[in-house]
């Protein structure tokens, strides 16, 4: 328990509420073999917190999600977590990300999804909600990745810190009107015509009314339903772009600004690429200098954590894992 959390007025009240996701909890009556479950506890005053909360007893909402049918593998629902007001109602609604759900028809393997639910007045909150829709609702909102393995929304470098300090999800407003943008990232996915292996992709779906935003929402362009409105793509291969993002206003013209992580990118080319050019301007009288350039220059960096056709790893070494 505490995988990732936050807090949101999520029954605008004005009291702040605590999310908090569970990695090896295993859903309903204990059914759903790890498959992670979140729990929210609405604000109250101090002294009406107990000193010891049982989330299964005591949470005033329980979210459940799923696996794989076929690989049992979990979709990690409640891997990153986010409030922020979409919809412009004054009441913070809520999104967590599940990297390896598996698309709107489930035969996209680990693609990952985004689901949202719009904050409501305490009494209009189910005690239940299931991403399956077994024993409880399903989301507001659902966004799914484009390809297989992309894993929006979270990604796991088994041994790295990085596993657990990374948020690739966040709700906020860079357009000023006051509605928060969904955005998150995809480090495993592909760049523009999947031509970029890994290179890492950003999304954002602009924050909007209820009836705008769909129920099905994909970066796919074929998909049904609407579409990311923007993409950001890493700049070359194996940049992992999109590991990490957060918002916050930079330069203070009130506008939220974005910031993406690109965990294994090299910075500015190396001076042997510089070089490489401008050998090729030289002509072939220059090509003897190869060997040395890539002695000189080679790209190098950490060791990948799994290559990128292979299924997203699960969680972190240490306790159980779940089967990939
Ligand atoms: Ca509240
Ligand atoms: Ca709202
Ligand atoms: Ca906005
Ligand atoms: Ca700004």
């Amino acid at each position: 328990m505490g995988w990732d959390v936050t807090a949101g007025d999520l029954d605008g009240d004005g009291v702040q509420d605590l999310l908090i996701s569970a990695p090896y909890a295993d859903g309903p009556g204990d059914t759903r073999w790890s498959t992670m479950d979140l729990y929210l506890f609405f604000g109250r005053p101090a002294a009406a917190w107990q000193t010891v909360l049982a989330a299964n007893g005591s949470a005033d909402v329980i979210f459940y999600g799923g696996s794989n049918p076929v690989t049992s593998d979990s979709n990690f629902p409640g891997w990153d977590l986010a409030c922020g007001d979409i919809d412009g109602d004054a009441c913070d609604d809520l999104a967590f990300s599940a990297p390896h759900a598996d698309g709107p028809a489930g035969d996209r393997n680990a693609t990952g999804a985004i689901y949202i639910y719009y904050g409501r007045p305490r009494a209009d909150w189910a005690p239940v909600y299931d991403t399956m829709g077994e024993v409880g609702p399903v989301a507001d909102i659902e966004i799914y990745g484009a390809d297989e393995n992309d894993a929006i929304g979270g990604i796991d470098l088994a041994g790295s810190l990085g596993a657990n300090v990374a948020k690739s999800l966040a709700l906020a407003d860079l357009t000023g009107d006051g509605r928060a943008e969904i955005i998150f990232g995809a480090v495993y996915a592909d760049g523009p015509n999947n031509a970029r292996n890994s290179c890492g992709d950003a999304y954002v779906v602009f924050g909007d009314t209820r009836e705008a935003l769909t129920q099905l929402i994909t970066v796919r362009p074929e998909d049904p339903g609407r579409h990311a409105d923007i993409a950001f793509y890493g700049a070359v291969e194996m940049d992992f772009f999109g590991f990490c993002l957060a918002v916050g206003d930079l330069d203070g013209d009130t506008f939220g600004d974005l910031t993406v992580g690109a965990l294994y990118s090299d910075g500015p080319p190396p001076p042997a690429q510089r070089l490489r050019r401008r050998l090729r301007l030289l002509g072939p009288s220059a090509r003897g200098l190869g060997p040395q350039l890539r002695r000189a220059g080679g790209r190098s960096r950490p060791p990948a954590p799994g290559a990128r056709r292979e299924q997203p790893r699960g969680l972190p070494a240490g306790g159980r894992r779940h089967r990939r």
